[in-house]
C-alpha cells in the first residue's frame, strides 16, 4: 500500500518541481493533493507526464489521512499549517525557514545526517534546509571527514527562482524592457537584476550581514557540525535557476587536491567536473534539471596552511530544494513509516 501525499504550494516554482520529482522518482504515493491559496482553487496543475490535479484551496482543505505533507508556501503560511497538518496525523517536510532552527525539528540533508531524522515524531515536522546552504553542505561533508574543516568563506551567485516565480518573471520583463528603452521598474529587488548582480538577499540583520547569510552560517552548524565557522556574502545574479557558490575552505589538518577530489567524487549526490581547460567546469545554466552538486575549479588555497578552493553549483529548485524534500520522504518512508 502506497501513501497519501499532499503538496502545499503547488502552484509554485517549488511546488510545482516537488510534483514532477514525486512523479519521475515514482514515489510510492496512492493519492497525491495539490494544495495552495483560494486564489488558485480549481486551477489545474500537471503532475508526472500525462496526469494533471486539481488545485485545492489550503484553507478548505482537511489533513486528516494524509500521511506525508511536502510543504513551501512561503513562511508565514507553513507556520499556520504545518502544525495543523501535524496535529491531524501527517509529517509535514517543510521548505521555508520558519522551522529550521528549533531544536526539536530535525534539519535534514539525506546524504549528510540522515540519522537526524528519527526526531521528526517531536513535532511531526522536519525542515529542508536553504538552497544555498543545502548545495554547500553537501560539498562539505566528505572534505570534513578527511581534514576536519575550521572555516568556510563563501560567496553565493543565486539564481532569481530562489526568490519564487514573480521574481523570475521580474527579471524576463526587465531584461526584454531594457532592449525595448523601457526603463526597469524594480518591485521583487530593491534595484534592477536584469544585465546586474545584487549583493543582498533577505532582510538585514542588527550586523550587517543578511538573514540569507544568516542562514548559511547557522543551518550549516546544526546539519554539520556547531564547530565550523561560516564566512558568507550572498549575492543575487541575473539567471534564472541554478546557484553558483565560490569556497575557500581551511581545515585542521592536512589534505591535498587529489584525496579531496577522491573523496568528493565517491560522495552521493555530488559530480566533480573538473578539466583545467576552457569550459572544463559546470556553470549555473548547464546545472538546471540536472540532480547533482557540481564541483569545479578545485585547487590549493595557499594562503593558509591547510586550505582548498573550488567553485560548486546546483539547481536551486531541486537539490536545492524539491528533490531533497522528496529524498527527505523517500528516507522517511524507507526508514520510519510503517
Ligand atoms: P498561489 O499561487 O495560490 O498564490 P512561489 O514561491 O513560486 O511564489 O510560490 C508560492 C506558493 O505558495 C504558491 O503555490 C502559492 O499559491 C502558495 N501560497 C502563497 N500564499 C499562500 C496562502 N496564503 N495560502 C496558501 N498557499 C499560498
Ligand atoms: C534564495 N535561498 O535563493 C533563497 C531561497 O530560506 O528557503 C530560499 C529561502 C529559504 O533567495
Amino acid at each position: 500500500m502506497g501513501y497519501t501525499v499532499a503538496v502545499l504550494g503547488a502552484t509554485g516554482a517549488v511546488g510545482r518541481e516537488i510534483l514532477n520529482i514525486l512523479a519521475e522518482r515514482e514515489f510510492p504515493a496512492d493519492a497525491v493533493y495539490a494544495l495552495a491559496s483560494g486564489r488558485s482553487h480549481g486551477k489545474r496543475v500537471t503532475y508526472g507526464e500525462d496526469s494533471e490535479l486539481t488545485i485545492q484551496d489550503v484553507g478548505e482543505f482537511d489533513f486528516r489521512g494524509v500521511d506525508i505533507v511536502l510543504s513551501s508556501p512561503g513562511s508565514k503560511v507553513s507556520a499556520e499549517y504545518a502544525p495543523k497538518a501535524a496535529e491531524a496525523g501527517a509529517v509535514v517536510i517543510d521548505n521555508t525557514s520558519h522551522f529550521r532552527m528549533e531544536p526539536d525539528v530535525p534539519l535534514i540533508v539525506p546524504e549528510v545526517n540522515p540519522g537526524a531524522l528519527a526526531g521528526y515524531t517531536k513535532r511531526g515536522i522536519v525542515a529542508n534546509p536553504n538552497c544555498s546552504t543545502i548545495q554547500m553542505v553537501l560539498a562539505l561533508k566528505p572534505l570534513h571527514e578527511l581534514a576536519t574543516i575550521r572555516r568556510v568563506v563563501v560567496s553565493t551567485y543565486q539564481a532569481t527562482s530562489g526568490s519564487g516565480k514573480a521574481a523570475m518573471d521580474e527579471l524576463f520583463n526587465q531584461t526584454r524592457g531594457i532592449y525595448m528603452n523601457e526603463p526597469a521598474q524594480p518591485q521583487e529587488y530593491p534595484k534592477q537584476i536584469a544585465f546586474n548582480a545584487i549583493p543582498h538577499i533577505d532582510s538585514f540583520m542588527d550586523d550587517g550581514s543578511t538573514k540569507e547569510e544568516w542562514k548559511m552560517v547557522h543551518e550549516t552548524r546544526k546539519i554539520l557540525d556547531p564547530d565550523v565557522r561560516v564566512a558568507p556574502t550572498c549575492v543575487r545574479i541575473a539567471t534564472f535557476i541554478g546557484h553558483g557558490e565560490s569556497l575557500n575552505v581551511e581545515f585542521e589538518d592536512e589534505i591535498d587536491e587529489t584525496s579531496a577530489a577522491d573523496a568528493l567524487r565517491e560522495f552521493p549526490g555530488i559530480s566533480v567536473v573538473d578539466h583545467r581547460e576552457d569550459g572544463g567546469y559546470v556553470t549555473p545554466y548547464e546545472c538546471a534539471g540536472e540532480d547533482a552538486v557540481f564541483i569545479s575549479r578545485l585547487r590549493r588555497d595557499p594562503t593558509v596552511d591547510n586550505g582548498l578552493a573550488f567553485w560548486c553549483v546546483s539547481d536551486n529548485l531541486r537539490k536545492g530544494a524539491a528533490l531533497n524534500t522528496v529524498q527527505i520522504a523517500e528516507l522517511l518512508v524507507e526508514q520510519h513509516l510503517r
